[in-house]
């Protein structure tokens, strides 16, 4: 089978759905976050994150030909304000182009995209295995923050995963990372989220992701933004450069929020 790509080939994203029905489904992601669409909802609770702070443990991080991408322990979990209790599976980013000018997160607010974004995609403890989780119509929940680049210092909880991506240049390639504190590779404020019910960015672009989008960036020195953007290379030995979706309609969806 052909391989599906952003933006080249007879894959691209606006063929997606020709393989991948879903692709052209109705509750597709990523999506354009509206603030003067959401819905606010005091009564939303904030997600429950356990396991994220460092363990000392062993991060395996791969160059998957779509973006680079960190297996996460089951012992990270994160519990929705309905109380679903999702396991973390995998992190992995979005971004833009040689620059930080070329901005590349998937999400958008009020129609700003972000240099990047990082996704950590989670499946419900009430399945077995993230493999039967993936098909399930309530499987999946991604928890996903906007990366934002200023004239900040660097950013140190990121340090050893930028340093690395040198490791994993090439498809295929694999390293390990060594005591990430996940907890800290995310905004300080965690409380104030968007939500909504979504499906993956690529294909398949199954419908079945509880998303939930940070209030809050993540701050990466230009530098950091930089490598994030220059350092792994696709299948055709280029380097990988604008792989984030194009937002897809709302449809009859609702975005909630709980911050004003
Ligand atoms: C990334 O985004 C990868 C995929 C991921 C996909 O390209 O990290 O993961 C693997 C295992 O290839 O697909 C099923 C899955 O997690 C879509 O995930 S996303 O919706 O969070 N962007
Ligand atoms: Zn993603």
């Amino acid at each position: 089978g052909s391989q599906w790509t952003y933006s080249e080939g007879a894959l691209d994203q606006t063929q997606w759905s020709k393989e991948y029905p879903s692709c052209g489904g109705r509750r597709q992601s990523p999506i354009d976050l509206q603030r003067r669409n959401v819905q606010y909802n005091p009564s939303l609770k904030a997600l429950k994150l356990t396991g994220y702070k460092s363990q000392g443990g062993q991060f395996p991080m791969t160059n998957n030909g779509h973006t680079a991408q960190i297996s996460l322990p089951p012992t990270m979990r994160m519990t929705a304000a309905d109380g679903t209790e999702y396991i973390a599976k995998q992190m992995h980013f979005h971004w833009g182009g040689e620059s930080s000018e070329i901005s590349g997160s998937e999400h958008t607010i009020d129609g700003i995209r972000y240099v990047a974004e990082v996704h950590i995609v989670h499946y419900n403890s009430k399945y077995k295995s993230y493999d039967i989780a993936q098909s399930a119509p309530d499987g999946l929940a991604v928890l996903a923050a906007l990366i934002k680049v200023e004239d900040y210092g660097e950013n140190t909880y990121y340090s050893t995963f930028i340093s690395q991506l040198n490791n994993i240049r090439y498809p295929g390639q694999s390293t390990v990372l060594s005591d990430l504190d996940i907890r800290d590779m995310l905004p300080e404020n965690v409380h104030h989220y968007y939500s909504y019910k979504g499906s993956l960015t690529t294909p398949p672009c199954t419908e079945n992701v509880y998303w939930f989008v940070l209030a809050s960036p993540i701050m990466f020195s230009r530098a950091q933004g930089w490598k994030l953007e220059n350092s792994i290379l696709d299948h055709q030995n280029k380097t990988l450069h604008n792989i984030y979706r194009m937002t897809q309609p709302l449809n009859n969806r609702v975005v909630e929020t709980n911050f004003m």
